[in-house]
């Protein structure tokens, strides 16, 4: 047996090394990712790095890689088997030296510390966590830390992996650009966008719901102009707005201004019959009405129960959206989803992305959930700084991936089509 560390650009170069020197009987230990050559740490180039070491009839039990090498290459991962006794097989490799012939004795005892080497190997790698994930192949490696940088959940994170190593041939995996793509693809799909109807009965009735402070009451007064000005080939409508948020101090003000700058109704509501009474007040008159609402804190469901049999006076038809920050961490957007729950909202309106550089959170806790989204907003200029929400704009965002637009735009076309239609 004999222990060894190759070094080469990439797997399938150092595994031919490895098999051009030893043959094809090595239990590999390690692998990872190197800098290779260069001067001063100047110039030096990604390689890899693998160690082992050669097998015969003796070695078989000490091995601690559960993986031998593959036909096609290097293998996927390297679990290491974890309960080998390596007193006992030493103890067992010196009692079968000094039994055995006396030319195989000392042979016999070299193996011996070699076991205590590989004991000593398999101590570090148990010690560091890290290092035995680095078994994983350096692209996946790569894309995992890419994603934990833009705050995908490690759930959203292990899928994507695990669909890699699935999909995606040893070749490929070599290629960190062929991973990346695919990755890509892969969380491009998992992002549900919102479709509006294509027919609405007058008026159309759009509640806002969300925590405080995410920005519903900016997000109603975007969502108006875009409504009053026409979006794509929708014409522009007539509408009002409704706030039930009236005893906040400034909220009248705030709404106020809003209403001012669109040159539409304002109404101010306090409960269930004040909110029949306007909104059966305007129905004749306008297309759409927009109900913004009182953020109270997700945590407060009492609240949230009582808000939702207020808003139960706009009837069945009416449809709620719910408001969510894009600087909430994915534990608590999973939280806010599941306690806006009674509402039955029909998407998350994402807000503030102008604030946060990683989307990951948003991304992963709404495919989670199986949630949809319908617009993002993107700071606090009204009117503006609000657009329906696309595959394109949330991956073009992602930190640390080389996102090719024009790829991207071919494989998750903005469906520009949406036309609304008005009922009587
Ligand atoms: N940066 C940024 N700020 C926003 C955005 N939307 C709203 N805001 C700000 O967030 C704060 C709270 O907004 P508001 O509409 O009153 O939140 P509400 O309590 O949910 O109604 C205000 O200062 C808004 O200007 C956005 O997309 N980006
Ligand atoms: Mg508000």
């Amino acid at each position: 047996m004999e222990y060894f560390i190759e070094q080469a650009a990439n797997y399938t170069e150092c595994l031919n090394k490895i098999r051009l020197k030893y043959g094809d009987r090595v239990t590999i230990l390690n692998q990872r990712s190197i800098r290779m050559g260069g001067f001063l740490g100047l110039f030096a180039k990604d390689g890899v790095e693998i160690a082992g070491f050669t097998q015969n009839s003796y070695a078989k039990d000490v091995r601690i890689a559960s993986t031998s090498v593959s036909p096609q290459g290097i293998p996927h991962t390297l679990e290491p088997k974890r309960n080998v006794d390596f007193e006992a097989e030493k103890k067992k490799l010196v009692e079968m030296g000094t039994a055995g012939k006396k030319e195989n004795s000392t042979w016999l005892k070299a193996m011996a510390d070699m076991a205590d080497d590989v004991k000593l190997i398999k101590e570090k790698l148990d010690k560091n966590g890290a290092a035995v994930e680095r078994d994983e192949h350096p692209s996946l490696v790569r894309l995992q830390e890419t994603m934990e940088l833009n705050d995908f959940s490690s759930s959203f994170t292990q899928n994507i992996i695990e669909r890699c190593k699935k999909e995606i041939s040893f070749e490929g995996l070599n290629d960190y650009d062929v991973v990346q793509d695919k990755a890509l693809e892969w969380i491009g799909e998992s992002i549900g966008l919102y479709k509006e109807e294509k027919f609405y009965k007058r008026p159309r009735i759009m509640v806002l719901v969300g925590p405080t402070g995410v920005g519903k009451t900016t997000t109603i007064a975007k969502l108006a102009a875009i409504f009053k000005i026409g979006s794509g080939n929708a014409s522009p409508i007539s509408f009002c707005m409704i706030t039930i948020d009236a005893y906040r101090i400034g909220a009248k003000a705030q709404m106020e201004v809003y209403g001012n700058i669109m040159q539409v109704p304002v109404s101010y509501v306090e409960d269930y019959n004040d909110l029949k009474r306007v909104i059966a007040q305007y129905s004749s008159d306008v297309d759409m009405i927009l109900v913004d609402t009182i953020g109270k804190s997700p945590r407060k469901s009492v609240e949230l129960g009582e808000m939702k049999q207020l808003l139960d006076a706009c009837g069945p038809s009416a449809e709620v959206h719910l408001a969510l920050a894009a600087t909430t961490k994915c534990s608590d957007i999973k939280e806010i989803l599941r306690q806006f729950e009674p509402f039955n909202y029909r998407s998350v309106i994402i807000t503030k992305l102008d604030e946060t550089i990683r989307m990951g959170n948003v991304i992963s806790a709404l495919a989670e959930k199986g949630k949809l989204v319908s617009y993002i907003t993107d700071g606090q200029k009204v009117p503006g700084d609000i657009q329906k929400a696309s595959v394109v704009r949330f991956l073009i965002n992602l930190e640390g991936f080389n996102v090719k637009r024009s790829k991207i735009e071919e494989q998750f076309p903005i469906d520009e089509s949406e036309q609304v239609q008005w009922r009587k």
